[in-house]
């Protein structure tokens, strides 16, 4: 529950007064997204530092259910940074901490005190011994990028050389980096370019964040108005609103792009939280010193297009409607990575409108020895983890890959609904 008149208010102003300026989503929208992730925070079991980010970069501050998140927030910090996060998570909890004007050095809970900055640093060399090694992170260059914005904002040493190698891979003829990657690589970028007076590292960022900046550019203008997949357009768009000294004098059509999003109905919190910050003129470049600050003063882009006509029309309940008949879903899981091969295929029946998690289920309740899987929640829903006994790792970069007539689903199982007759496959794949 959106629990008090002021975080509307809040927002309401500032939707609405920066509406007129530039390139911001409906109030309407806005409103219905913040609720939407004010909702989801205490039926959560982890807290979420990106929904705590969100609503602090869109102003929602008020609200008893954020203060809770806070809480939540500084107390697994304190409890699971050190031994239990991934250079990316605590990267995330560094932004969102910042962004609720508190100290990431110095994080008070439970009668415990953290350096969030410094265990970040440690993580970071982490990831760079493995890349000057392997060529690979111990984890994503995704969570690379964060970790490297995370440090940037926090003035903290360690984020310029990872910067150097994001800009090198992105200008690699040959990288194949998600939207998502590159978007988050540009925010880090764009920090350590402002950061830095080192002529060779701001012609070599400048070349990189060009490069990022009019790719997404071109993609939008190919893909009316998408770049990506819709669950990439929140990062896509921040690295749009951060980087447009980048691609000046060339016009960003923000306009397109904002109705694109707003015909989609973002129903998962880490969702919204990706895609709301644009939506009210931010990035997660903002995070730093923005709570603080008594007036918000939203950063946009002054050759922004004003003219802002999304449609608002939530399309409610699609995942709980149900009827009457039930589906038949093929399902196939796939080994031919690791071990002995195999190949299984079954066929189920399970109510329409179920996800695929149902079906998942009711393969493994018609056939236990061959369809056991496991799942573990994550900030996205739940992730299958593992199939048939054989377990993704991070170590050996494994994981089941989902796939519906051999084309990659842009969902989860927890949330996917696949079609009557239609056939999904899980294949362990390498990342
Ligand atoms: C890296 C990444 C992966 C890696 C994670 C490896 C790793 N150990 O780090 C791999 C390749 C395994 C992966 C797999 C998938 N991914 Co992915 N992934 C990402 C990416 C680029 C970054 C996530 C991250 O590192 N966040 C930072 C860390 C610090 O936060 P975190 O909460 O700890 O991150 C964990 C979760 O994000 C989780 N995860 C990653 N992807 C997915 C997808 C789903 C559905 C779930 C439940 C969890 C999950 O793995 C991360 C590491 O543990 C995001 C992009 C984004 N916009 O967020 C897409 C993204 C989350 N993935 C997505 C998708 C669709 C998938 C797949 C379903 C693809 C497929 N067709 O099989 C599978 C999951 C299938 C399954 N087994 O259940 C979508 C989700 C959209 C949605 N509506 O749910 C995103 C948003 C990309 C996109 N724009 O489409 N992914």
């Amino acid at each position: 529950m959106l629990d008090t008149a002021f975080s509307i208010g809040v927002l309401l102003a500032l939707a609405g007064g920066t509406a007129v300026q530039g390139c911001v989503a409906p109030q309407q929208l806005v409103t219905e997204l913040v609720q939407r992730m004010e909702d989801s925070i205490k039926a959560e079991g982890t807290p979420n530092p990106s929904v705590l980010l969100a609503l602090n970069l869109a102003g929602a501050t008020g609200s008893n259910t954020r203060k809770w998140l806070l809480q939540e927030i500084q107390d697994e910090a304190v409890t699971r940074a050190q031994k239990d996060m991934t250079s990316g998570e605590v990267a995330l909890y560094v932004l969102s901490l910042f962004s609720s004007c508190r100290d990431p050095r110095h994080v008070q809970a439970l009668g415990l005190t953290v350096d969030l900055v410094q265990i970040l640093q440690q993580k970071m060399d982490e990831e760079m011994a493995r890349l000057e090694e392997d060529g690979i992170p111990k984890t994503t260059l995704y969570s690379v990028s964060l970790d490297a914005l995370a440090l940037c904002l926090a003035g903290a040493g360690g984020y310029q050389g990872a910067s150097v190698i994001l800009a090198k891979q992105v200008l690699s003829p040959d990288n194949d980096l998600s939207v998502d990657t590159r978007a988050v690589a540009a925010l880090a970028m764009t920090c350590t370019y402002g950061q830095t007076d080192l002529q060779d590292l701001r012609d070599l960022l400048w070349e990189a964040l060009s490069a990022v900046a009019n790719g997404f550019l071109d993609e939008q203008e190919e893909g009316n108005g998408i770049i990506g997949n819709i669950y990439s357009m929140g990062l896509a768009l921040q690295a749009l609103m951060a980087t447009g000294e980048f691609y000046a004098p060339r016009q960003w059509d923000c306009a397109q792009a904002f109705a694109a999003v707003s015909r989609h109905d973002y129903r998962l919190p880490m969702a919204i939280a990706q895609v709301l910050p644009p939506l009210v003129g931010r990035s997660y470049l903002d995070a730093a010193g923005l709570a603080c600050a008594t007036k918000m003063s939203p950063k946009l882009q002054p050759s922004l297009s004003p003219k802002l006509q999304p449609s608002l029309s939530p399309k409610l309940g699609t995942a709980g409607d149900h009827r009457a008949a039930d589906i038949e879903v093929h399902y196939t899981i796939t080994n031919t990575l690791q071990g002995t091969p195999f190949s299984y295929t079954t066929t189920v029946q399970v109510p329409a409108g179920s996800v695929l998690l149902r079906v998942l289920q009711a393969a493994q309740e018609k056939d236990p020895d061959i369809f056991s899987f496991q799942t573990e929640q994550t900030s996205w829903g739940p992730m299958v983890v593992s199939i048939h006994g054989l377990a993704a790792n991070e170590n050996r970069r494994t994981y089941w890959q989902y796939l519906s007539g051999g084309v990659p689903l842009q969902k989860g199982v927890g949330t996917y609904e696949p079609q009557n007759g239609e056939h999904i496959q899980a294949v362990f794949s390498t990342y």
